[in-house]
C-alpha cells in the first residue's frame, strides 16, 4: 500500500469513530442529560490529572463561560506536536480526532482508565459544536480548531511563548443537538474539583463561573491530601483525636517499577455512623471493593488485638464486630493502579484481588505501631468500639423480638398499618401520613387494592443524635420497619421489600418538611438502599383550589396560582382555597389530588452523592447550632425542598 492510500484509510476510520461517538454518545459518556455535560470537563481534567500524577502538572483551571462554553487549561507538558509519521499529521490533531489515542503516548503511571472515565478528549471534540486546543511548548502557541470532531484549521503556529512555559489549553462548547442542556451546575463542579484536589495533594485546581454578574472564583489545593479531605468531612463533628491517622505505602514489581500506591486517613468523631469513602485512580468506588475489604479486615483484626492484649474486654464481651469499629469512623481510602477492574452493577467496585492484602498490610503495619505509640487516643477508641459493641447487642435482641413477632404471629404488622390487599410488592405502594386525621381521609380516599396508610404519630424520632437500641425502642420506627419488611442496617433487603414505593405525604409546611427530614434521616442511615436504588418518594399535595363558577382547579405552586388566575381572569372574583394542611381535604380530594397515579404529582427522592447527603444530615439533625444556622440561612430552599 503506498503511503497515500494508507493515510486515506486512517482518514476514512477517523471519521467513522468519531460519527460513532456522534451516534450513541452515551455509550461513552454514560449519558446526555446534564450527568453527561459534566462528564465533558471531567474528562479534561482527568487527562490534566495524569498530568500531575506523572509529575509534570501543577495548576489545572476550569472556567464556565458566558455562553456555557468551557475551557480547562493546565500547566503540564503540553500534548505533543511533532508530526506523527502513521496518520500523517500532527500528533496534537491525533490526539484530538482519534479515539483512546491519548493512552497511545502514555508515559506510564495511573491512567485514569475506569468504566466510563479515560475514553479521551477525542469524545469531548465530537461532541462539541466547537473546539479550541492550544498547546505550549518550545516556545511557541499552537492551535487548531474544530468543529463536532472535524478540524477546521490545520495545527498553526499562533504565536510565542517563554521557552520555560508549556501547557495545554482547550475551550469547548458542548453540541446542543446532543445534550439535552448546556446549563452546567457550579456547585457539582466545585464539588468534583474540590474532591480531586484532595486526592491528589499540592494540585491547584481553579474553577471559575463567569455566568453571573460577577465572577465566582474557587481555588482548592491542599497541601494534606487525604488527611485534609477526612478533617473537612469532619469539619462539623467532634473528633475522638485531633489528627487523622494517615498510612500510604507503595508496590513495585519485580523490576522495581511502581504499581501500586496506597493511601488511608482515618479520624474518629463522637457520632454513630461510618463514613468511609473509597477511591481507585481517582475516581469514586461507590460499591467499594478489594481495597476496602483490605481495609476492614485489617481494622477489626488491630483493635481487637489492641484490646485483648491490654485486658480492656470484660469475660462478657464478645469480640468487636467490624460494624462496632467503624461506627463514628470517618476515612479515606485512596488507591492507585496502573490497571484497573472496575465491576459491579455500577461498574464503581474495584476488582483487582492483589491490592487488598497491600491495603491489608499497611493499614495493619500502621494502625498498630499508632495504637502502642498513642495509648491513650488507642483506649479512647477501644472503649467506644466497646460501647458500640453493647448497643449493638441491646438493638439486637429488640430486633430478635420483632422479628419472632413476624414469623410466628400473622397478626405482627403494625395495629395502625391498613394495608392493601394486592400481595405483590411491585404493584403496592405505602403512604405515611402526618397525623391521625389525615390518615384518617386517606385510609377512606385510597385505592385499598394496592395502596396502604401508615399514620405516623407526632413527631419522629431524630436517629442523628440516636443510638440503635433506643432507635429499635421507638414505635414510629418499629412500624416502618415491620410494614416496610426489608430489615434494617447490614441485614436489610430491597428484595424483600412490601412496597415498591414509599411515599412520604406530609403537609406543605415548615413542620412537614422537618417530619420529612426526620423519615429521610432514618432511611439515609439505616435503609439506605431505598434511596439509592429510588424507592422513596414525596407526595405533593396541592397549596391552592381556585373556583369560579363550574371551573375548578387545583394548583400546586404560587406561581402556577398566579398563571391560573391570568388564564381565567380576576374578574368576576374567583374563589381560592388555601389548604393548610392534608387534613383539611376530604378523602375524595386527597385521592384526586395526591394519591391517584393516573393525576398526582410526585418528587422521587435522588441520592446523587453520599458525601453530600451526610453533610446535610450531618448539619440539620447533629449538635452544632453554628454550622447549622449557617447551613439553613444558605440553603432555606434546600431544607423545604430536598434533593439529597
Ligand atoms: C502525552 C505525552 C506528553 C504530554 C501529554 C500526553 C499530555 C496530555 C494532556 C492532555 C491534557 N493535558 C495534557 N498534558 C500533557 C508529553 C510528552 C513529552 O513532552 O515528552
Amino acid at each position: 500500500m503506498s503511503n497515500h492510500e494508507n493515510y486515506d484509510a486512517a482518514q476514512i476510520q477517523v471519521l467513522e469513530g468519531l460519527e460513532a461517538v456522534r451516534r450513541r454518545p452515551g455509550m461513552y459518556i454514560g449519558s446526555t442529560d446534564i450527568k453527561g455535560l459534566h462528564h465533558l470537563v471531567t474528562e479534561l481534567v482527568d487527562n490534566s490529572i495524569d498530568e500531575a500524577l506523572a509529575g509534570y502538572c501543577t495548576h489545572i483551571e476550569i472556567t464556565i463561560h458566558k455562553d456555557n462554553s468551557v475551557t480547562v487549561e493546565d500547566n503540564g507538558r503540553g500534548i505533543p506536536v511533532d508530526y506523527h509519521e502513521k496518520m500523517g499529521k500532527s500528533a496534537l490533531e491525533v490526539a484530538l480526532t482519534v479515539l483512546h489515542a491519548g493512552g497511545k503516548f502514555g508515559s506510564g503511571g495511573y491512567k485514569v482508565s475506569g468504566g466510563l472515565h479515560g475514553v479521551g478528549v477525542s469524545v469531548v471534540n465530537a461532541l462539541s459544536e466547537d473546539l479550541v486546543v492550544e498547546v505550549k511548548r518550545d516556545g511557541k502557541i499552537h492551535r487548531q480548531r474544530y468543529s463536532r470532531g472535524t478540524p477546521l484549521t490545520p495545527v498553526e503556529v499562533v504565536g510565542t511563548c517563554p521557552e520555560n512555559e508549556s501547557g495545554t489549553k482547550e475551550t469547548f462548547l458542548a453540541d446542543k443537538d446532543i445534550f439535552d442542556t448546556l446549563e452546567y451546575n457550579y456547585e457539582t463542579m466545585i464539588t468534583r474539583m474540590r474532591e480531586l484536589a484532595f486526592l491528589n495533594k499540592g494540585v491547584t485546581i481553579t474553577v471559575t463561573d463567569e455566568r453571573g454578574e460577577e465572577d465566582v472564583v474557587n481555588k482548592f489545593c491542599y497541601e494534606g491530601g487525604i488527611v485534609s479531605f477526612v478533617e473537612y468531612l469532619n469539619r462539623n463533628k467532634d473528633a475522638l483525636h485531633q489528627k487523622p491517622i494517615y498510612f500510604s505505602a507503595t508496590k513495585n514489581d519485580e523490576n522495581g517499577a511502581e504499581i501500586a500506591s496506597v493511601e488511608v486517613a482515618m479520624q474518629y468523631n463522637d457520632g454513630y455512623n461510618e463514613n468511609i469513602f473509597t477511591f481507585a485512580n481517582n475516581i469514586s468506588t461507590i460499591e467499594g471493593g478489594s481495597h476496602l475489604a483490605g481495609f476492614k479486615s485489617a481494622l477489626t483484626r488491630v483493635v481487637n488485638d489492641y484490646g485483648k492484649k491490654n485486658g480492656m474486654f470484660k469475660s462478657s464481651d464478645v469480640a468487636l464486630s467490624g460494624e462496632d469499629i467503624r461506627e463514628g469512623l470517618t476515612a479515606i481510602i485512596s488507591v492507585k493502579l496502573t490497571e484497573p477492574q472496575f465491576e459491579g452493577q455500577t461498574k464503581t467496585k474495584l476488582g483487582n484481588a492483589y491490592i487488598r492484602p497491600i491495603v491489608d498490610s499497611v493499614v495493619a503495619n500502621g494502625l498498630s505501631v499508632f495504637m502502642e505509640e498513642n495509648p491513650q487516643i488507642a483506649r479512647l477508641i477501644v472503649d467506644k468500639c466497646i460501647t458500640a459493641s453493647r448497643a449493638r447487642d441491646a438493638a439486637r435482641r429488640a430486633r430478635e423480638l420483632t422479628r419472632r413477632k413476624t414469623v410466628l404471629d400473622s397478626t405482627a404488622l403494625p395495629g395502625k398499618l391498613a394495608d392493601c390487599q394486592e400481595k405483590d410488592p411491585k404493584q403496592c405502594e405505602i403512604f405515611l401520613v402526618e397525623g391521625d386525621s389525615a390518615g384518617g381521609s386517606a385510609k377512606q380516599g385510597r385505592d385499598r387494592r394496592f395502596q396502604a396508610i401508615l399514620p405516623l404519630r407526632g413527631k419522629i424520632l431524630n436517629v442523628e443524635k440516636t443510638r440503635l437500641d433506643r432507635i429499635l425502642a421507638n414505635d414510629e420506627i418499629k412500624a416502618m420497619i415491620t410494614a416496610f419488611g426489608g430489615g434494617m442496617d447490614s441485614d436489610f433487603d430491597c428484595e424483600k421489600l412490601r412496597y415498591d414505593k414509599i411515599i412520604c405525604m406530609t403537609d406543605a409546611d415548615v413542620d412537614g418538611s422537618h417530619i420529612r427530614i426526620l423519615l429521610l434521616t432514618f432511611f439515609y442511615r439505616h435503609m439506605r438502599p431505598l434511596l439509592e436504588q429510588g424507592h422513596v418518594y414525596i407526595a405533593q399535595p396541592p397549596l391552592y383550589k381556585v373556583t369560579k363558577g363550574k371551573f375548578e382547579k387545583y394548583t400546586y405552586s404560587d406561581e402556577e396560582l398566579e398563571q391560573v388566575l391570568t388564564e381565567i381572569g380576576r374578574e368576576p372574583k374567583p374563589t381560592i382555597q388555601r389548604y393548610k394542611g392534608l387534613g383539611e381535604m376530604n378523602p375524595e380530594q386527597l385521592w384526586e389530588t395526591t394519591m391517584d397515579p393516573e393525576t398526582r404529582i410526585m418528587k422521587r427522592v435522588s441520592f446523587e452523592d453520599a458525601m453530600h447527603a451526610d453533610e446535610i444530615f450531618t448539619l440539620l439533625m447533629g449538635d452544632k447550632v453554628e454550622p447549622r444556622r449557617k447551613f439553613i440561612e444558605e440553603n432555606s430552599k434546600l431544607v423545604t425542598d430536598l434533593d439529597i
